[in-house]
C-alpha cells in the first residue's frame, strides 16, 4: 500500500537586489532617496500540491510579468531572472495550518530559517521548472523521465528567463511539476532502480525564489518616431536635401554590470522616404564602434536590389557597415517610398563594449549619433562619398533656385541633415532649403542670434508657401 505524503506549500517569492554592510572608522552620510518597486510580479505566490501519492505527477504554473512600475518607466527595458529554489522554514509552535505564519522563507542575508522555525523535509530536488513560452528561456528538467521511466543524472542547470519590453515579451509562464517519490521502505516495485526516495515525514516544502539578476537600460534616438535623414549630393546647387531622404530610428540595449553599462543589443530601422536626383547612391548604414563578433538579423520590407544587404541573419564583427538603400531601382522621382531595412544585432560580448560618452560630430546633431553614420556614395551622374561629419562650402550661388535667401559663398553646409522629428517635410525639388525654411541659413551660419546651434530649431519653422515653389517635382 503507498503511504500518503503531505506536499507543504510551495511558494515562490520574488527577490530583488541585494545589501552589503560595510564597516569604517569614520562616516560621513548623504541623504539619498530612491521610490524602490519591484521590476517583476509572479503569480500565483503559493503552489499547494495538497496531498500527494508516492509515484503520482502533479503539476502547476507561475506566471512572471513586468510590474507596471517596469512598464512605465522608460529607460528601462529588460529583466533577467533566475528561479531558485531554497529551503523551506516552518514554525515550531504553530499547529494552526491556516496561519499565515506558518511558514517562512529564508532568511536573505543569512540563508537560514529565522529563529522558531525549522527548515522543513525539502522538496526542492524533486521539482522541474520548465518554460511555456517559446521565447528563450531555459528550463530544468524533471528528474524523473517518463520516456525512459528512469532518473539520468541530472544536469546542473539553473532555469532563467528574461522579459523585455523592446521585444513584446512582457510575460514567462513556467510550469513547476512534481512527480512524487516513494517514502523510503516503501517502495513499490515497479520504481526504477537509481531513482530517489524520500524519508518518512509528513510534510514537505521547497520555496522558488525568482531573483532579478540583471537590468537593462534603453537609450532612443529619436525619443518618440523617428528622425528624417536628408541627403544633398549636388554641392554647387540648390541644397534641397530631397536627393535622397529616410526616416531612422534606433534603440541600444544596456546591461549594467558593477556600475557600467555595456551594449548587448541594438535595433535600427530605416524607411526610404524620398528619391528626387538625378544621379544614384547606396545609403550606407554605420554603426560605430563596435567590438569583437556579433549576430544580425536584417529584415526587409521588400527584396534586396543589387549591392544592398539581403534579409538574412548573419555574423559579424568590429564595426557594422551595410548597404541599405541602391537609389537606381526607385523611379526617379518618387516620394512615399515605404521601403524599409531593420537591423538588429546582438553582441557577443557585451564587456568589450562598454558605454562611452562620445561628443556630437557635429554642432547641430544629438550626441547619439557619434555612434552612426548613414553615409552616401554617389556613384552615377555625379561623384562622391558623404560622411555625415563633412561639410561643404557652397561655391555656386547662381544655381541656386526658387529661394529668396541665396546661400552665401563660404557657407559651411552640411550634406546629410537630420531632422530629429517625425514626417518632417523636405524641400520641394528644385527648391532650396533656404526657402521653405526661412531660419535654415541663420541656423547653419551659426551667428544669428538664437537661430545658431543649439538655439532654436529652424525646422519647425515652415513657410508653407515658399515650400511648394519649385518646378515639376515632388511637394509633400
Ligand atoms: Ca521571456
Ligand atoms: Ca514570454
Ligand atoms: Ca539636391
Ligand atoms: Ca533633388
Amino acid at each position: 500500500m503507498s503511504k500518503k505524503i503531505l506536499i507543504g506549500l510551495l511558494t515562490v517569492a520574488v527577490v530583488a537586489g541585494g545589501v552589503a554592510a560595510l564597516s569604517a572608522f569614520e562616516a560621513h552620510v548623504i541623504n539619498v532617496t530612491a521610490h524602490v518597486e519591484n521590476a517583476l510580479n509572479v503569480s500565483p505566490k503559493e503552489i499547494a500540491f495538497g496531498t500527494v501519492f508516492p509515484q503520482e505527477y502533479v503539476d502547476d504554473n507561475f506566471t512572471i510579468s513586468l510590474s507596471d512600475s517596469f512598464l512605465t518607466t522608460g529607460r528601462l527595458d529588460d529583466v533577467e531572472y533566475v528561479i531558485n529554489q531554497k529551503p523551506k522554514c516552518k514554525s515550531n509552535t504553530i499547529t494552526d495550518k491556516s496561519s499565515p505564519l506558518l511558514y517562512k522563507p529564508l532568511d536573505y542575508a543569512t540563508h537560514e530559517c529565522p529563529a522558531g522555525y525549522t527548515a522543513m523535509a525539502s522538496l526542492c530536488s524533486f521539482l522541474s521548472k520548465l518554460p511555456q513560452d517559446a521565447d528563450g528561456e531555459i528550463g530544468e528538467p524533471s528528474y524523473y523521465d517518463p520516456q525512459t521511466d528512469s532518473c539520468p543524472a541530472r544536469l546542473a542547470v539553473l532555469a532563467s528567463g528574461r522579459l523585455a519590453k523592446s521585444l513584446n515579451d512582457l510575460s514567462d509562464t513556467w510550469k513547476v511539476d512534481l512527480k512524487v517519490p516513494p517514502i523510503a521502505g516503501n517502495v513499490a516495485q515497479d520504481w526504477p532502480v537509481g531513482c530517489p526516495t524520500v524519508p518518512a515525514e509528513d510534510d514537505y516544502g521547497c520555496d522558488l525564489w525568482v531573483e532579478v539578476t540583471n537590468l537593462s537600460t534603453v537609450k532612443e534616438y529619436p525619443v518618440e518616431g523617428s528622425a528624417y535623414i536628408g541627403y544633398e549630393d549636388w554641392h554647387q546647387g540648390d541644397f534641397d536635401y530631397n536627393d535622397f531622404g529616410m526616416n531612422f530610428n534606433a534603440k541600444e540595449f544596456y546591461k549594467q554590470i558593477g556600475g557600467t553599462d555595456y551594449l548587448s543589443r541594438l535595433y535600427m530601422k530605416f524607411e526610404a522616404v524620398i528619391y528626387d536626383s538625378g544621379a544614384e547612391h547606396y545609403i550606407h548604414g554605420l554603426r560605430k564602434p563596435l567590438s569583437g563578433s556579433y549576430t544580425y538579423t536584417v529584415t526587409r520590407s521588400g527584396s534586396a536590389y543589387a549591392g544592398e544587404i539581403a534579409t538574412g541573419t548573419y555574423t559579424g564583427s568590429g564595426d557594422l557597415n551595410l548597404v541599405l538603400f541602391n537609389t537606381i531601382k526607385y523611379a526617379w522621382p518618387q516620394i512615399g517610398i515605404g521601403e524599409y531595412v531593420e537591423v538588429e544585432v546582438t553582441l557577443d560580448n557585451p564587456l568589450a563594449n562598454p558605454k562611452t560618452a562620445l561628443p556630437a560630430p557635429r554642432p547641430d546633431l544629438d550626441p547619439f549619433m557619434a555612434n552612426y553614420d548613414p553615409y552616401e556614395v554617389v556613384y552615377q551622374g555625379q561623384s562622391g562619398t558623404f560622411h555625415i561629419d563633412a561639410t561643404e562650402i557652397v561655391t555656386d550661388t547662381t544655381q541656386q533656385k526658387n529661394t529668396p535667401r541665396i546661400i552665401p559663398i563660404g557657407i559651411e553646409l552640411p550634406y546629410i541633415l537630420v531632422v530629429p522629428i517625425t514626417n518632417w517635410k523636405a524641400p520641394h525639388e528644385d527648391t532650396t532649403i533656404t526657402s521653405p525654411y526661412w531660419h535654415f541659413l541663420d541656423y547653419y551660419d551659426g551667428l544669428k542670434g538664437d537661430w545658431g546651434p543649439g538655439g532654436t530649431t529652424w525646422y519647425n519653422d515652415i513657410d508653407p508657401l515658399k515650400n511648394f515653389v519649385g518646378y515639376g517635382g515632388l511637394a509633400f
